[in-house]
């Protein structure tokens, strides 16, 4: 499907370029250097299910992913960047329902939704943006790749994929048989279900139920299943091992294990990530913002009451990607407060030295996207501006520069 208008992409200061990415990975719990090892950095990063509206937790989660993007693009190299859109699922089925409208109006409408208030965010658009409905020949050649694994079994009609057959299963959430037991319902699993082998184990292709869309294949009518989506889009468009697989840490598990899990054993030896990325939850009044519970700020409400996109943008930048973190409605005024200092100070005619700014910047942002001390150091350069040495003829045009570059914020 059609992705959004890229905000393009601006130019390093004076052609400098930034050191190699570092960031943390969640299967091994280090810092890992990303630098892609032949042709560009490939990343796959999980796209909305569109059954509602854009809120502070999504956004947050694919700015931070931006960071990512821009981070290696300003270390010199290309980026092959895909996202998909969960467009037939459960939650989706059950909203349009309840709403008494076409599951495909709504998912047309919030995804319609979701890239405006990206362009407005000046999130870099994916390469490719794929939806579950039209990827589904490509889950089915996966999942017929599975079946000849051998790693697939039948329970009423709807196709499993069994865990045990991946012998590096739990290797990307690292997460205890125990504590993927006590989350695999709530996060679309169904651990109790009679003439499954192991509770586990996930489904690959559900066959038609009354009332619910379903398409013809060699597995008989019916739909894909959740994980297997991603693996086959992600396989598809990136081969088979891609540099980062990204989303919030609410996919840790199941999603991204299963996904991961599917993905190796359709092809045995090849992990299917270098690192496997988190953003960290997003809250309301203490509990994580979302769809489902209806707690939830959203990027279009902000943006019709008139609030610049940037302001939204540097409040999310002003949190750790990885922290969990609350919406504060005085997040807001600090964040706009700070907007109207940086326009200030760019728009003189010199400034203070920025040698070491620019350097400093871009070594935050490729130590595990630390957004917040890049903030605090343009902070310090504007402060220095305003009151102190501001030496520098044209020093506001190399700021402008590389906050739009490296944070893609335009002054
Ligand atoms: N379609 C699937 C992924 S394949 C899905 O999780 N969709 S979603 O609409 O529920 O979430 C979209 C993205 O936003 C995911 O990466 C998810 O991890 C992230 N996300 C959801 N809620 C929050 C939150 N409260 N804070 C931060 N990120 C969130
Ligand atoms: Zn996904």
């Amino acid at each position: 499907m059609r992705a959004w208008s890229s905000p393009g992409t601006t130019a390093l200061p004076g052609g400098v370029r930034g050191p190699a990415v570092r960031i943390f990975d969640s299967s091994s719990e280090s810092l890992l250097d990303v630098t892609p090892l032949d042709g560009p950095a490939r990343m796959y990063v999980c796209g909305i299910t569109p059954y509602d509206a854009t809120h502070m937790g999504h956004a947050a989660t694919y700015v931070a992913f931006d960071l990512l993007n821009r981070a290696w693009r300003s270390a010199g190299h290309d980026v092959h960047y895909v996202q998909n859109v969960t467009d037939v699922d459960d939650p989706l089925l059950e909203r349009a329902n309840a709403n008494g409208e076409d599951w495909v109006g709504l998912a047309e409408r919030e995804t319609e939704l979701f890239r405006t208030d990206m362009q407005a965010l000046r999130v870099l658009p994916p390469d490719a943006y794929v939806g579950a409905v039209e990827a589904i020949p490509l889950v089915l050649d996966m999942v017929q790749q599975l079946q000849a694994a051998g790693a697939t079994y039948d329970v009423d009609g709807d196709l499993y994929f069994s865990v045990t057959h991946d012998p590096a299963f739990g290797e990307v959430s690292r997460w205890s048989r125990e504590q993927m037991l006590r989350v695999f319902a709530d996060r679309g699993g169904d651990p109790e279900r009679p003439g499954k082998k192991d509770p586990l184990d996930c489904l690959l292709w559900q066959a038609e139920r009354p009332g619910e869309p379903a398409w013809d294949s060699p597995l008989g009518r019916g739909r894909p299943g959740w994980h297997i989506e991603c693996s086959a889009i992600a396989r598809d468009n990136l081969g088979a091992t891609i540099d980062v697989q990204g989303g919030g840490s609410d996919l840790v598990f199941p999603h991204h294990e299963m996904s991961a899990s599917e993905a190796q054993v359709a092809d045995p030896d090849q992990r299917f990530a270098r690192a496997y990325v988190h953003a960290g939850m997003v809250g309301l009044d203490g509990e994580k913002m979302s769809k489902s519970k209806g707690n939830l700020v959203l990027v279009s409400t902000l943006r019709e009451s008139g609030l610049d996109p940037m302001v939204i943008r540097l409040v999310l930048l002003g949190h750790h990607y990885r922290s969990d973190w609350q919406w504060e409605e005085s997040d807001v005024s600090a964040a706009g407060a700070r907007l109207d200092k940086w326009r200030s100070a760019v728009a003189k005619p010199a400034g203070a030295p920025t040698e070491h700014l620019v350097t400093d910047v871009l070594t935050a942002l490729a130590t595990d996207l630390d957004a917040p001390f890049a903030l605090r150091l343009i902070d310090h350069w504007a402060n220095t501006t305003d009151f102190g040495d501001a030496s520098e003829p044209g020093a506001g045009d190399v700021v402008r520069a590389l906050v739009e570059a490296a944070l893609g914020v335009r002054l």
